[in-house]
């Protein structure tokens, strides 16, 4: 089997999506092409009892090359054949930030600890590879992953062919938070 291939990517097998719900802290994070949040990245999603999953985000990020800001993301799922695999509606409380229509798959997850998510916003035509994807590590825990976790995400790196491809997401007490906010503009 060619994993490289999307259609190919193993995703989270029996993925309950109420168990992952809650806070997650961005640890370790693959960019796309483009602008794309910085660090201090932390997300919550909620599942409601129509089984309805949304999400916000927040996160570091420079707009207009030089302007600091801390965006506030909210997000709308819309469940797909596979459990673990979604596509996410999102948009930027103020409308300044970015708004999109992202897959949205989670390739591993523990729920208590670890998760290991992947996005591929732009397929080959030709062969079938992903040409701009990101991907997130999320830890329940803010100091990051814990030791036991840390192979297993790796693994998962290398099945998503991502490995080597990462950058840790710094987490500082203040630092999205202090900055002017934007939501009124
Ligand atoms: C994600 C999961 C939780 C909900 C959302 C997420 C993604 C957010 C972005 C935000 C980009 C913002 C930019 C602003 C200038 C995956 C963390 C919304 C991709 C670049």
């Amino acid at each position: 089997m060619l994993r490289y291939l999307v259609a190919n990517i193993p995703v989270m097998q029996n993925f309950n999506k109420s168990r992952y719900a809650g806070q997650w802290y961005a640890v370790g994070k693959k960019d796309p092409d483009g602008l794309f949040l910085l660090d201090n990245i932390v997300a919550n999603f909620n599942v409601d009892e129509d089984g309805i999953t949304t999400a916000t985000a927040r996160g570091r990020v420079y707009i207009f090359k030089y302007w600091e800001v801390c965006a506030d993301m909210r997000a709308t799922f819309e469940d797909t054949s596979d459990p673990a695999k979604f596509k996410m509606k999102y948009w930027g409380v103020s409308a300044l930030l970015q708004t999109g229509y992202d897959d949205h798959w989670v390739i591993d997850t523990d729920y208590d600890n670890y998760a290991v998510h992947y996005s591929c916003r732009k397929v080959h035509e030709v062969n079938g590879t992903c040409a701009d994807s990101y991907s997130f590590i999320f830890s329940r825990h803010e100091s990051g992953l814990r030791l036991e976790d840390q192979q297993i995400v790796s693994a998962k790196k290398h099945d998503i062919c991502l490995a080597g491809k990462y950058r840790r997401v710094t987490h500082t007490p203040g630092q999205c938070e202090n900055l002017t906010p934007i939501d009124s503009i």
